[in-house]
């Protein structure tokens, strides 16, 4: 597939995908939902991906829905089944990807455009980010992973309050409220998120992916059932190469130069 409405480049085992429709401030349509996954696809495939860097081109993340797009659809449209076929399918693919995936924030993320964002491992944002649950402006319900997502990121009343108010939530107390990890004056976002991911994608890949499988599975399991699979994942880690380069590195007192498998 060739992209109009994604830019998508790997180097240095990065993937770097820019949404790319500036003028509506990457506001997604179904080109560019189904551009990003392809993209994603292409990641999950590739052996030389080993970490996902997603961010936005101009001066937004993405606004979410294309609303001007919304405007033409006819008026049997079900919602419901676009979500189902886009956009859900999208947060699964970040989600499910067993790669880190780090979002570069840099500028606003509304709507869908902020559970895109949620949707990624690590969040790194611009000074000038800031994070719009914008659904309730218009008249519908957080979707695309957000009232799962944002609720166990900052909680229910922080996520309700974001949810029923829609108030942008500046990078600063995105920061203190634990929706982001980190946040950069503007200038300096690609190049420190850039080093977040390479830095992702020179560690142990095939854990990295575990570890992500683990965590996502453990907000609806008990401790026990944590324990157990716990054991299990770390059965396939401990018979992975670079759990042998880790020891030996450690025991050489040297850095381990992990493989991803
Ligand atoms: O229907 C379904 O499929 C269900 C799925 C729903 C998922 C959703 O994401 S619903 C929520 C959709 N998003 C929004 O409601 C956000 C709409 N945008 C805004 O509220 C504001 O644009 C922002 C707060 C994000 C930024 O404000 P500001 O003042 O910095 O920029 P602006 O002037 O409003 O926008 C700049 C341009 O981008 C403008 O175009 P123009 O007039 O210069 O030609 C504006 O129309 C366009 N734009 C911004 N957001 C969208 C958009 N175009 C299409 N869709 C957008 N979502």
């Amino acid at each position: 597939m060739t992209y109009e409405t994604i830019l998508y480049e790997v180097a240095e085992g990065v993937a770097a995908i820019t949404l790319n429709r500036p003028d509506s401030l990457n506001a997604f349509n179904d080109q560019m939902i189904a551009e990003m996954r392809d993209g994603l696809k292409r990641c999950r495939q590739s052996q030389d991906v080993r970490c996902v860097l997603l961010t936005g081109s101009g001066r937004a993340f993405s606004a979410g829905q294309d609303l001007k797009a919304v405007s033409s659809r006819s008026t049997d449209f079900s919602i419901g089944e676009h979500l189902r076929k886009g956009y859900n399918r999208l947060i699964l693919a970040l989600t499910e990807l067993e790669k880190p995936v780090v979002a570069a924030v840099n500028g606003v993320a509304a709507g869908a455009g902020c559970s895109v964002c949620l949707a990624a491992d690590i969040r790194i944002a611009s000074h000038r980010a800031s994070f719009i649950q914008a659904f309730s402006k218009v008249g519908l319900i957080p979707d695309s992973g957000s009232t799962w997502l944002l609720t166990r990121l900052v909680g229910h009343g922080r996520a309700y309050e974001m949810a029923a108010m829609a108030d942008p939530i500046t990078a600063d107390t995105a920061l203190d409220w634990g929706l982001v990890n980190q946040v950069v004056p503007h200038d300096q976002l690609p190049e420190i998120s850039a080093a977040w991911a390479r830095r992702l994608a020179e560690g142990p890949t095939l854990a990295l992916g575990l570890m992500k499988r683990a965590l996502y599975r453990s907000a609806t399991s008990s401790l026990a059932d944590a324990l157990l699979y716990e054991s299990h994942l770390q059965e396939v880690a401990g018979r992975s190469e670079d759990f042998q380069r880790g020891l030996q590195a450690f025991l050489k007192k040297e850095e381990p130069d992990f493989k991803g498998r």
